[in-house]
């Protein structure tokens, strides 16, 4: 289906032939628009940034690229091509026809996880929203813009959903969804990781490799859903989510390979020589990777999880890739979880998180290889790692243990000096400078090889209007 860019809303969801849904979403509009300016990225709003634009759904229209003033981006509604004859792939439901509309008896469980997707995804931009200020080039600027703009739009999937299949209070979620703020006292973002400050560009990298990287899994999740409009929707969010990762694995990358060149140089790896070379220490990259990932693994929730268990059982949320499995009852099945108690034998519905989560573990893992590769290929031999699954966790059986990166019982200055110090972050913090010249970056990091849609690197991705 072509989509409509006269319509105020872009979208292929038919939204011209639902007056009533249309006037709702066209209330909630000038409310999203007054917070993307009050709260999302702050200086460049007038600026033209060199964007894609989700056009179709299909395999290689769904990005155009042009020149877009952030708040005249075309926030749109896409989901992914109904497939005929869907029908529910796991659970007690299973070889049932997909559901078109939300069955009275889930309608609150699907609610509150739609309420829980969307909630991240403003979070995030608040949390992003002073990095502009410090961008180490203007080719990272504008991916920053790019995953922000993104973000918004992910926003407005989930909105769609609550307005067009949730009634009243449907409505309500949504507005509720610009009230709460990143790390706001009263009245916060709903998971942990959403309420933590990113204020330097390491941590907007960690933040796009490890929690955006919990987006794809959880996505993948409910892509599999048995209600068929939010699986269609997470289909066509995951999409855009390869970018945001990218963005990540490559802005680390570059941290990396700059700090090689320099210990290279110097022949040194000691952190206060490289400092004075104003590069970030590959041990001060570990507490970072330590801090994030931790943060990450408690977006899962805890490994034994009762409501776990009730979504996939309703066929509400499955496993990432659930046809890659082949038991999708698992009523009779049990898991190994590993507890400060010994390893315990849990009911495989109830190990869903646990399962989910261990296929992030498996992804994240892949771009610490490469790191490691890199890092040996240039002389030296320090392994980034992925620390234990129990160190500094707030949620789930290893909640509040103390316990070092191996996951071995510790003192808990132990704990701390393996996270960031106030020295490190001070560090990051000092580093941070605006490079907006085209083609120059930051001391701190390198340029990437390729430049974003076949443009050079020197191109001028974010201009003044
Ligand atoms: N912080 O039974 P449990 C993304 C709560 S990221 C605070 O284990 P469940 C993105 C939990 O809500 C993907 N609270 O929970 C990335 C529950 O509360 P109640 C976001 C937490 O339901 C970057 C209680 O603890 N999408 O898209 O099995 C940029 C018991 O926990 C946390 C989703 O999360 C936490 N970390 O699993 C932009 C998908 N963890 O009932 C975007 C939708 C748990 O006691 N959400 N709690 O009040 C879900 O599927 C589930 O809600 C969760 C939790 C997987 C998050
Ligand atoms: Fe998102
Ligand atoms: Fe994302």
């Amino acid at each position: 289906m072509a989509i409509d860019y006269q319509a105020r809303i872009p979208n292929n969801v038919d939204l011209s032939t639902d007056r009533g849904l249309q006037r709702a979403l066209e209330h909630w509009q000038p409310a999203f628009l007054d917070w993307w300016k009050e709260l999302g990225p702050t200086t460049f709003q007038e600026h033209d940034v060199y964007l894609r634009t989700a056009t179709s759904v299909d395999a290689k229209g769904w990005a155009t690229f042009g020149y877009v003033k952030m708040p005249d981006y075309r926030w749109g509604i896409f989901l992914a091509d109904k497939q005929e004859d869907r029908t529910i792939g796991f659970g007690d439901h299973r070889g049932k026809p997909v559901w078109q509309q939300v069955p009275g008896e889930f309608r609150s469980a699907l609610r509150r996880l739609i309420v829980t997707q969307g909630d991240t995804e403003p979070a995030s931009v608040e949390q992003q929203r002073m990095l502009a200020l410090t961008a180490p080039s203007l080719y990272d600027m504008r991916n920053l813009f790019q995953v922000n703009v993104e973000e918004g739009r992910h926003l407005w999937a989930m909105v769609y959903l609550l307005h067009a299949y949730f009634g009243r209070d449907g409505r309500e979620e949504a507005e509720e969804l610009l009230y709460r703020h990143s790390g706001d006292v009263d009245n916060p973002r709903i998971l942990g990781t959403f309420n933590e400050p990113i204020d330097d560009w390491l941590s907007f990298y960690m933040f796009t490799y490890f929690t955006d990287r919990d987006g794809k899994y959880q996505l993948k999740s409910l892509a599999e859903s048995g209600f068929d409009p939010l699986a269609r929707t997470c289909q066509f969010m995951l999409t855009e989510e390869a970018h945001h990762m990218f963005v990540g694995e490559t802005g680390i990358g570059r941290i990396i390979k700059r700090t090689l060149d320099e210990m290279q140089k110097l022949g040194t790896d000691d952190p206060v020589t490289l400092r004075k070379a104003g590069v970030i220490d590959l041990p001060l990259i570990q507490r970072y990777i330590n801090f994030w990932y931790s943060s990450a693994l408690d977006l899962f929730g805890a490994e034994v999880s009762s409501n776990a268990a009730t979504y996939f059982a309703n066929g509400l949320k499955g496993r990432p890739d659930e046809m890659t499995f082949e038991d999708h009852d698992c009523s009779g099945a049990f898991e190994n979880v590993e507890t400060p108690d010994g390893v315990q034998e849990v009911a495989t519905r109830n190990a869903m998180n646990f399962l989910t989560r261990n296929a992030y573990v498996r992804d994240c893992a892949v771009g610490l290889t490469r790191w490691y590769r890199t890092i040996k290929k240039a002389g030296f031999d320090f392994e980034l790692r992925l620390p234990s699954e129990r160190f500094h966790r707030n949620v789930g059986v290893w909640a509040g243990a103390v316990v070092d990166p191996e996951g071995k019982p510790c003192s808990p200055d132990v704990v701390e000096a393996a996270l960031p110090s106030d020295a490190d972050r001070a560090y990051v913090k000092s580093l941070m400078v605006a490079v907006t010249e085209p083609g120059k970056c930051a001391n701190w990091t390198t340029l990437p090889e390729r430049g974003v849609n076949n443009q050079p690197i020197d191109f001028e991705y974010v201009r003044a209007g």
